[in-house]
């Protein structure tokens, strides 16, 4: 199985600061009850169904990705994505697969709202639910597989992000 993992420390940094680092499922196997493991849930099945997983190629650095979500000042959230021996390729979607290469995906609760080309991606409040969602980023090949660590988790982040009662 596939698994989008939270981090405690993210989660209460959404609450305190708004803007919050995401978590990394290679490092962080830390378990909590309730609200989020039922987001995670709901991340997951979303990319699993949509995109099957490729697992990248061993003998070379295996990708990796975190994210931030940054509120904007007039509406949603600005996502910066920070990867690691991975380069965009936006002229290549569609074509041949190549290793550590492609585009990401973002997922609102499971559900993909997006193909991203680069680290920088505005997403309006309005696609969001009241209340705590799971923002998650995935780095997928040219062909839209998403890669996969050795292990098989999906290389893949999540970070929770608010949408304000007040905000429309
Ligand atoms: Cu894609």
């Amino acid at each position: 199985m596939h698994k989008v993992v939270w981090n405690a420390a993210g989660l209460a940094a959404a609450f305190l600061f708004f803007a919050v680092g995401s978590t990394n499922a290679q490092q962080s196997e830390m378990n909590m009850s309730g609200m989020d493991h039922d987001m995670s849930t709901m991340a997951d099945e979303g990319v699993e169904h949509d995109h099957p997983a490729r697992p990248v190629d061993p003998d070379l650095p295996i990708p990796s990705i975190t994210h931030l979500a940054f509120p904007d000042a007039m509406d949603g959230y600005n996502v910066q994505i920070l990867v690691q021996n991975f380069t965009f390729t936006p002229a290549a979607i569609n074509r041949d697969v190549v290793a550590n290469e492609g585009h990401a995906h973002i997922y609102i609760n499971g559900v993909k709202i997006a193909r991203v080309y680069g680290n920088w991606y505005h997403v309006p409040s309005s696609l969001f639910s009241p209340g705590v969602n799971a923002l998650t980023v995935t780095l997928n090949a040219n062909d839209h597989s998403t890669w996969a660590n050795p292990d098989g988790d999906l290389i893949a982040s999540t970070v929770p992000v608010i949408r304000p009662s007040s905000g429309n």
